[in-house]
């Protein structure tokens, strides 16, 4: 490469992220994909290959603009394309049933599309293990849009075929908010048919690269395969495996019991209106033959629930697959449940939210189907790979056996009052935050101090997850400067990143409010560098490596109920920052493992946001008796961060002082307190040190190679090793 006067890290940096997801859940499958190759599972990942994947964020005048994400441009050297073994996708069409079978039913005069594989190798950690990543894009067969070509309007029907192949076109950017969109449920199923048509190919030719079938029975299905179901996106599969194995000539019931053995649900988040819900009008529409399976499922089942659970109407209605109002829909989530023979959530709060109120009444019929796994992240990336000088660190302390076994790192509790290694851990750190601060003076042009507090909250901008409250931090400390600017402040630098979804007002805004406040906290003389706030444009998973190693402080801070897991969480704990966050999502069990003591604990538990709403929340009762909430509410309200456009964040104050929902002003004064110990455990530099050392050292727990041993032991029926294979 030298010869060709190119540089590896040059190179590194010009590569293109792989944006296929949205955050949390895209983000947990490709951590998954690398624990399972390291484990030795044979695993695919299966999804989309989008022509664009997250659009690129841009920040002009403070406001978030979309660009167009076109990542293949310079062509993708990774991957390879598989034209051999390309699937049929059907939609449209009608039906032909033959008597009254619910078997034997031809989909007919339908609209197909090609789904053509690109692989990607997914190696294990220094085993020789090479699974594949297979994304599927869509193509126009030869014959689509025959009939113009027919009426002679040839031209016509090649630009048709776009309408084929827009299915893989582009990722839907909204994360947690369900549209009904007609492309959207195209996607899904192009995904799902796809997939299975590949797992049911495989499966019967049962050996590498043979394409005549050589199993002819169906019995081995469930022992060698699992489908994991990555939230209810591809819960189309359970009618499509059904379908599919009817069309081999299995019957209802054998069909039937397959598709449960083989396919499991993990649900990734509790807000209702994330959970999908298929217009029927438009199933029918575009899959008539998945619809009618879906019925037929839906009729055996009530009759199951009424000999359950007999006069209980409310119960029928609140567990049917099919929803009758407001509209005919479909409930995915439902679905899923019904067809799978494991359901879990992410974290053990969230499990057992699941089962406690919003899948109560599956829980009550099938209690043996509920499991929990929580979350982890792999290591390799993020840690070995992003923070080389930590990793380095723990190796000479250790050893390298942590790269593989993560409780390992439990070991490192003998150095928590070892003055050489904390002065080794402060050093990295210091290192990280300054390369970091290099990246934003030269790509914001903002000078940070580096020995402030690095204060990062990075992740989708979303209500529930309160970067409000984040900002609201960040008033609350400039009215104190400039109310006091001689007193000596614990220097902090506020880092807020993450992308909103285009249609999402609110998110929008406040990106906008926090790039005002930093305009307005970064150029005040009576600040300096005591505070500065910095907006993290285009978070993303390459921004992220550069970040997370670089922080002190992770803010972790959803109202308890709201965030499945979290996984960034983790990111920062094995990245030696410590947390502020509430007892919510995967926080709860970072708390047991590290101690309450070693971790800034705030706000609301769960029980007390389920009580203070069932009593009638008042955010007046808040504000109303705390000066500086008042103060800031106050400042937004009448354009003090905005005097070109006084009234442009009114709404949010309003909604906060009215509404608010995810109970901001309930747990305001909580987190600023919260915040104050924050410094002054900072002020003590050994102190916090010696809390980053622990907070490493309980990160075991947190590793995906841990979740992927449990889904294999407890869902999937496998077993995982750690041999290495021959070269
Ligand atoms: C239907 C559609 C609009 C949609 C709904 C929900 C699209 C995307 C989502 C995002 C959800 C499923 C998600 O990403 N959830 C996150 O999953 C992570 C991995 O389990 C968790 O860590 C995180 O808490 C959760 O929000």
């Amino acid at each position: 490469m030298s010869s060709l006067g190119l540089c590896l890290n040059q190179l590194e940096e010009m590569e293109e992220d792989a944006g296929l997801g949205n955050g949390g859940l895209g983000r947990l499958a490709a951590c998954f994909l690398d624990s399972m190759a390291t484990l030795g599972l044979a695993a695919y990942g299966y999804g989309i290959r989008y022509d664009y994947g997250i659009f690129a964020q841009k920040i002009r005048e403070g406001y978030q603009q979309e660009e167009p994400d076109l990542w293949l441009k310079n062509g993708n050297p990774w991957e390879i394309v598989r034209h051999e073994y390309t699937q049929k996708v059907k939609f449209g069409g009608r039906l032909i049933r033959h008597r009254d079978s619910k078997e034997q039913v031809k989909w007919v005069d339908t609209t197909d599309v090609l789904a053509v594989p690109y692989d990607t190798p997914v190696p294990g950690y220094k085993n020789n293990v090479v699974n594949v990543v297979r994304l599927w894009s869509a193509k126009a067969p030869n014959c689509f849009s025959l009939e113009f070509f027919n009426d002679g309007d040839y031209l016509k029907a090649v630009f048709d075929r776009n309408s084929a192949e827009n299915i893989s076109r582009v990722l839907y950017p909204k994360d947690n908010m369900f549209e009904g969109k007609a492309l959207r449920l195209r996607q899904e199923y192009f995904l799902v048919s796809a997939s299975l048509q590949d797992a049911i190919r495989r499966y019967k030719s049962s050996q590498p690269g043979v394409f005549v079938c050589k199993r002819e029975s169906f019995d081995e299905f469930p022992n060698k395969l699992a489908f994991q179901l990555n939230d209810t996106h591809p819960a189309l599969a359970i009618p499509e495996l059904m379908r599919l194995l009817m069309d081999e000539g299995l019957t209802w019931e054998q069909s039937w019991n397959i598709t449960c053995r083989t396919c499991a649900y993990t649900n990734h988040t509790v807000l209702p209106e994330a959970l999908e819900r298929w217009p029927v009008e438009l199933m029918e529409h575009l899959l008539p033959r998945l619809l009618d399976i879906i019925y037929y499922i839906n009729h055996l089942f009530l009759t199951e629930v009424r000999r359950r659970f007999p006069n209980d109407e409310g119960r029928i209605k609140r567990m049917s697959i099919v929803e009758e109002s407001p509209n005919k829909q479909i409930n995915m989530a439902n679905l899923a449940i019904v067809g799978s023979h494991a359901v879990n959530g992410v974290s053990k709060i969230h499990s057992d939210l699941l089962k406690s109120s919003v899948f109560k009444d599956f829980y009550e019929m099938y209690p043996g189907r509920f499991q929990n796994k929580t979350n982890g992240i792999t290591p390799r990336r993020w840690l070995l790979l992003c923070n080389p000088d930590l990793a380095e660190l723990i190796s000479y302390k250790l050893g390298d056996g942590w790269i593989r076994h993560l409780n390992q790192l439990k070991h490192l509790t003998q150095y928590a009052d070892d003055q050489c290694a904390l002065d080794n851990i402060m050093q990295i750190k210091s290192r990280n935050k300054q390369r970091l601060a290099e990246f934003v003076c030269k790509n914001y042009g903002i000078i940070i101090n580096c020995n402030s507090i690095f204060d990062v909250q990075v992740k989708r901008i979303h209500e529930y997850k309160r970067q409000l409250l984040n900002c609201l931090h960040a008033i609350v400390m400039y009215n104190r400067i400039k109310q006091n600017p001689n007193k000596h402040y614990v220097p902090r630098t506020i880092m807020i990143g993450g992308k909103a979804a285009p249609g999402y007002h609110v998110a929008k805004k406040i990106i906008k409010l926090f790039n005002n406040l930093a305009r307005k906290i970064n150029n005040d003389v009576d600040v300096g560098d005591k505070l500065k706030l910095v907006f993290l444009e285009n978070y993303r998973v390459t921004l992220a490596e550069k970040v997370i190693p670089a922080a002190d402080l992770s803010e972790q801070i959803s109202t308890a109920g709201t965030e499945a897991s979290g996984t960034g969480n983790m990111k920062f704990m094995l990245n030696g920052a410590l947390t502020i966050g509430t007892l919510d999502g995967a926080n709860v069990e970072m708390a047991e493992e590290m101690g309450e003591e070693n971790m800034f604990i705030f706000g609301l538990k769960l029980h007390e946001v389920e009580e203070l709403r069932s009593r009638g929340y008042n955010p007046a009762d808040y504000y109303s008796c705390n000066d500086e909430l008042r103060e800031a509410l106050e400042q937004l309200r009448d354009g003090f961060f905005c005097p070109e456009c006084p009234n442009l964040f009114t709404d949010i104050a309003d909604n906060l002082m009215h509404h608010d929902y995810y109970l901001l002003l309930a747990d305001f004064q909580s987190y600023i307190e919260c915040q104050e110990r924050v410094s002054a455990a900072y002020s003590d530099p050994y102190k916090w040190a010696r809390m980053c050392l622990l907070n490493i050292a309980s990160a075991g727990k947190f590793s995906a190679d841990r979740t992927i041993e449990e889904y294999a032991r407890d869902i999937w029926n496998v077993t995982p090793s750690y041999d290495i294979i021959p070269a």
